[in-house]
Order: structure tokens, then sequence, then C-alpha cells
């Protein structure tokens, strides 16, 4: 078990409307104010899903706007989404590499997304990961059910180590339609995990702090933010993606490992220098 607890925030994801939910942050403003606040509260990474005009967007040019922008203003290791929104083109997920992140999000397979899918075919795949291997930047394995952790496996069976030889997942838990957030389903997943790999957990919706305690429990990673999760507790939307960092921050100190720091963070994930 480390001594530290990797936080990673996924302020906006791209599935909630800013008009049903005004504190999520969908400009660049808001997007940096929020990365400033939550790498104060304890988190190293972020995962970036942008907007237009508060649609989603995967344009090449505000990739790169944003990258920079994190960049100036934080320490933060920019993670940028190629899931992006379940319509969008594979062509255009996997050109976010263009952008330079240090690191991105690569799910290892197909899912059902509440009503759509969430389409991750193995040639996508492999081709999304032959580049982050050519553009050296770190992806991080997202894994919906245990069906991707097989194909995880066979992924770096056949096409080798990633950029930075660490293999680091995401255990997205609690999607309907994906693995459910518990915490026998969590210890199943951590269990076929390649030899060597670390992870963090995610628990969607309700499930975020079930997951959350089981993973402090099992020595795993922190993954929050308003991608995953509108509501603090029954009945109090999430005021902003900082409260929900400083909650995990707390809560992984009491489990005696507090946040990871940025900088031992990029030697752990083996992000470019
Ligand atoms: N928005 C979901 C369809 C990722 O960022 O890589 C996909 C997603 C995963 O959020
Ligand atoms: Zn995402």
């Amino acid at each position: 078990m480390g001594a530290t607890t990797l936080i990673t925030v996924a302020p906006t994801g791209a599935e909630s409307a800013k008009a049903d939910v005004p504190a999520l942050p969908v400009t660049l403003e808001e997007l940096v104010r929020t990365a400033e606040e939550c790498e104060q509260a304890g988190a190293a990474v972020i995962h970036v899903h942008i907007r237009d005009d508060a649609r989603p967007t995967l344009d090449l040019a505000r990739l790169r706007d944003t990258v920079q922008a994190l960049r100036q203003s934080t320490n933060l290791i920019v993670q940028l989404s190629t899931g992006g929104a379940v319509t969008d083109p594979y062509e255009d997920r996997l050109r976010v590499l263009e952008a330079e992140p240090d690191g991105c999000s690569l799910t290892c397979g197909t899912v059902n997304f509440g009503d759509d899918v969430f389409m991750n075919p193995w040639s996508f795949m492999v081709e999304l990961y032959q580049r982050t291997q050519q553009l050296e930047i770190v992806p991080e394995f997202e894994l919906f059910d245990l069906g991707q952790v097989r194909a995880l496996h066979r992924l770096l069976d056949k096409h080798g180590p990633p950029y930075g030889g660490h293999v680091h997942c995401d255990l997205v838990m609690g999607v309907p339609g994906g693995m459910p957030g518990d915490t026998r389903t969590l210890v199943a997943a951590v269990e076929a995990l390649p030899e060597g790999a670390s992870w963090s957990a995610t628990g969607v919706g309700r499930t975020s702090l079930p997951v959350m305690y089981a993973a402090l429990a099992t020595g795993g990673h922190l993954r929050v933010g308003m991608e995953d999760t509108l509501t603090y507790a029954k009945g109090q939307p999430v005021t902003g993606n900082a409260q929900l960092v400083e909650r995990a921050a707390t809560l992984a100190r009491l489990a005696q490992r507090g946040p990871m720091p940025v900088d031992e963070a990029r030697a752990f994930l083996g992000v470019k220098a």
C-alpha cells in the first residue's frame, strides 16, 4: 500500500448540462479557476472534457488552448479525455492526442452507458494505444466492467507497456450498464488487474462515497469530480469540484494516506518531464 493517495479531479464530463448544474465549469476561465482550487485542495491530476458554448467538444484548437492555460496556471498533470461524448467520432477522439497532454484516458472496451452505448472497439483501442506510445503520452486505462480488465491484459500482452512504463487504471463504477459500485466488485476488479498496476476508483452518482471508502480501505487511489457526482449528500447539490476534492483529501488523510503531491504523482505515473 502506498503512503499517499493520488487524487484525480474530473470537473466537467460530457453529460451534464450547465443549465441544470450552474456550478459545472464549462468556460476556459471556469475550468482554470476550478483547477487552481482543486490543486490547492489536494488534486494532482485533472481529467479534462471541454465545452464550446456549454456543449461538449473535441475541437483541437480549444483543447490546445486548454492544455496551455492549465499548464500556465497550475502544476496539475493534464489528462485529456479521449472518451468525449458518446456521439463523438473515433477520428476526433484520436486527434485529442495532438493537443499534447501529459496523459489521456483510454477505455478498454465498449459498454452500455445509460440509454446510450460508449463505443470502444478493439481496433480503436489499439490505434489509440499505439498513438500514446508514439507521442509519449501516459494512458490511464478506464475500466467500466470486468471484461474490460481482460481486454487490458490483451492490449498489454500484444502491444507492450505504455509510455512511462507504469500501468495505471481507473475503475469507473456505478455507470448504468457497467459494473456496480460496491466493495465486492471493486475487490474482484482489483484482483484481476495486471501485476504491478496501480489503480484509482470512481463511483458514479450515489456510489461515489461507498466506492471512495472501499478504495481507501484497499489501498487504491481516488478520482472525484462533477463528471461523476453532482450531489454531495442527499438533497445537497455539489457546490463545486473543490468541495469533492476537499472531502477526498480529508478521507485520505484519515486513512493515513494523505494526498500525493504533484511532483510525486509525475514520477509515479511516468509522465514526460
Ligand atoms: N463521457 C463518456 C462517454 C473518458 O473520459 O474517457 C466517456 C468518458 C470516459 O467520460
Ligand atoms: Zn471523462
